[in-house]
């Protein structure tokens, strides 16, 4: 496999970051997941703009501009033949010395990683995932802000060792005030007749891209999305949940906290925006050919 670093397309044995990286230090830098489907990168001008905006958002410069990481990615897909896989776009705040000071260091280090994809097992796309609330909590937007897509991901690992460990794959997680924020590596959706209700990103939750998408497939297929505040009132009442994310696309849940949600299958409009998701990823995207 070939990486992008440092500017160039090396070899996965040569793809070394230093010790000194503030990325391994301090977790200081931003990440994207994307995905390619069908030989086009999927919505990378949006992930691009959400790695721009989590990177100013932390006072680190980008060492290239939008357009030359877009070339970047397409470039590394093809040297890699990917047509439909999976894409880690990482911007470090490079080598530094040991102490806080990002100021110290002086080249942020942009490495491009596309290889293939773990989805959730095809099974739990028919059967529907069983999810539980965690305790560890959604970051505070004063502290580490959520819509920030940093390399600090350890309050989201805390909470996905609180699901594995409760013997399932995903987690509601909630907001300091208790509202839902999101899951682990998802937005959440709760349908309610021909509404879809989702948090706002102010509840905790990312600005995702597949439920950005979603947002935009629903009021073509009859349904109207509402953002609102959510509590688990409304996920345990809900008609049907889901969940939505680059890796997971569409991803029906069945029970949340050992509670059957809705009929504890798949529902109707859940499986239509997944059919729907899927069709429209296969015909758009930046063409990697
Ligand atoms: N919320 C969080 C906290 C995320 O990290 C999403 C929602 C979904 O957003 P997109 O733009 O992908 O629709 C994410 C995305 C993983 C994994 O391995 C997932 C993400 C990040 C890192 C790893 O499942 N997240």
């Amino acid at each position: 496999m070939k990486i992008y670093l440092g500017g160039k397309l090396v070899d996965e044995s040569r793809a070394r970051v230093s010790v000194f990286d503030h990325g391994l230090l301090y977790g200081d830098g931003v990440f994207e997941g994307i995905r390619a489907y069908n030989g086009r990168v999927f919505k990378l001008d949006e992930h691009l703009d959400r790695l721009y905006r989590s990177a100013r958002a932390i006072a680190l410069t980008i060492p290239m501009t939008k357009a030359a990481l877009s070339r970047a990615v397409v470039k590394t897909c093809k040297a890699n033949g990917v047509r439909d896989g999976y894409i880690r776009l990482v911007v470090t705040r490079g080598v530094g010395t040991l102490g806080l000071n990002p100021f110290n260091c002086k080249k942020p280090q942009v490495i491009i990683i596309a290889g293939g994809i773990q989805l959730y097992p095809k099974k739990l796309y028919e059967t529907g995932l069983s999810i539980v609330t965690v305790g560890t909590m959604r970051n505070q937007a004063e502290a580490i802000n959520p819509r920030i897509k940093s390399l600090n991901y350890l309050n989201n690992v805390l909470a996905k060792i609180e699901a594995l460990n409760a013997g399932v794959m995903e987690c509601i997680m909630l907001n300091p005030q208790g509202y839902v924020a999101e899951a682990s590596g998802d937005n959440v959706f709760a349908v309610q007749g021909k509404t879809l209700l989702t948090p706002p990103p102010w509840c905790g939750s990312l600005e995702g891209i597949t439920r950005a998408v979603v947002m935009h497939l629903a009021p073509e297929l009859g349904f109207t999305v509402r953002e609102d505040v959510m509590t688990r009132y409304d996920i345990y009442n809900a008609d049907e949940v889901f969940l939505t994310g680059t890796a997971a696309e569409i991803i029906s849940v069945v029970n949340v906290d050992r509670r059957v949600i809705g009929h504890g299958r798949p529902g109707a409009v859940t499986k239509k925006l997944a059919k729907h998701f899927h069709a429209f990823a296969q015909r758009t995207g930046t063409p990697i050919a």
